[in-house]
């Protein structure tokens, strides 16, 4: 390389490696000697969860790795036929198919999705095999289904009796009408640091109960249902998944953190964008974020009270009730 180039780029590179130490350290003040009692820790969304925890806390505790912990932890509603939102057992659309969508995010910033599947127990493991396995990030309904099915998972069931007769009776009217923290609100979305702070997360959902046949929501989108940067932090959310699509709301706390706002507020701050830019529907529809950044510290925030999440670290797995944007 002529002299001339060669100084000019190490000139660039130089100034600019020392320039970017310099913003982080501005930008980032939160980052600074983290607290190394902080890890590992795990937050999912709902009280119900805790065992969702528990389990992820078990490949956490022994040093294990982030993304095995999240992918164990939201298996637990998944296959529990009580859980009428994840999994087995979730409410079917109103054709009467349980359709499920889930996705994953590990440490280097890869993911993987599954939308629209059925008859698969746990989506979040066919989401990491496309992760893993393929040079895709999102596979859909029947082609979800056959890949799930070439990778050895079982086809099964998974409409229980309870979920069956919940649709004949949603029938006799057939309203749509979500119920603040009744209806269909409890998604699992899990974020995870392990002992050696690599950060990933899951989340995983039936979806909105007698949805429209097909319908997507917020859960399986990389940025709207959960985002991990492990620069940052990661977040996921839970509530009407039309209002977090439209904001990319996980997204959009992970952006706030990384400008050096902590969990708490940056979980206020999505809830605060959505009911500005709809009013009318945040009275009627319930949005709830977790967050938590590189350090380890955490918060939660929604529309309405109700809302709550979990939290597993220093060795007590911890339920928070959150506040609500629109208390009354
Ligand atoms: C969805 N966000 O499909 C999901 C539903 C949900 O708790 O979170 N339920 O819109």
């Amino acid at each position: 390389m002529n002299s001339r180039r060669s100084f000019l780029q190490n000139t660039l590179l130089g100034g600019l490696a020392a320039g970017t130490a310099d913003f982080w350290a501005k930008a980032l003040p939160a980052f600074e000697k983290p607290d190394k009692n902080a890890f590992p820790v795990v937050i999912a969304t709902w009280a119900p969860n805790l065992k969702a925890n528990a389990a992820a806390w078990e490949i956490l505790s022994k040093g294990g790795y982030a993304l095995d912990a999240v992918e164990a932890g939201v298996h637990v509603p998944e296959a529990d036929p009580r859980d009428t939102s994840v999994g087995y057992g979730g409410f079917p659309d109103r054709d009467g198919h349980v359709t499920l969508d889930a996705c994953i995010m590990d440490e280097r910033g890869m993911a993987g999705s599954v939308s629209f599947l059925e008859h698969i127990m746990h989506p979040i493991s066919v989401a990491r095999r496309v992760m893993e396995k393929t040079p895709h990030v999102m596979l859909v309904g029947e082609g979800a289904l056959q890949f799930a099915l070439s990778e050895g998972f079982k086809k099964e069931n998974l409409l229980t009796d309870v979920a069956r007769k919940a649709l004949e009776e949603w029938k006799v009217t057939s309203k749509y009408k979500p119920i603040i923290n009744v209806e269909r609100h409890d998604t699992i979305g899990m974020v995870a640091i392990d002992m050696q702070q690599r950060i990933a997360g899951a989340c995983t959902t039936s979806g909105a109960a007698f949805k429209m046949h097909g319908r997507v929501g917020d859960s399986p989108i990389i940025g709207a249902g959960m985002f991990v940067d492990n620069e940052v932090g990661g977040a996921a959310s839970t509530g009407l998944g039309e209002m977090v699509l439209r904001t990319l709301g996980s997204f959009l706390v992970v952006e706030e953190m990384r400008r050096g706002v902590h969990p708490q507020k940056a979980a206020e701050i999505a809830v605060k964008r959505i009911v500005r830019k709809y009013p009318k529907q945040s009275e009627e529809a319930q949005v709830g974020f977790i967050a938590m950044d590189k350090r380890g510290r955490h918060g939660g925030y929604a529309i309405h009270p109700g809302f709550s999440f979990v939290v597993y670290q220093r060795e007590e797995n911890k339920v928070y009730e959150s506040a609500g944007f629109l208390a009354k």
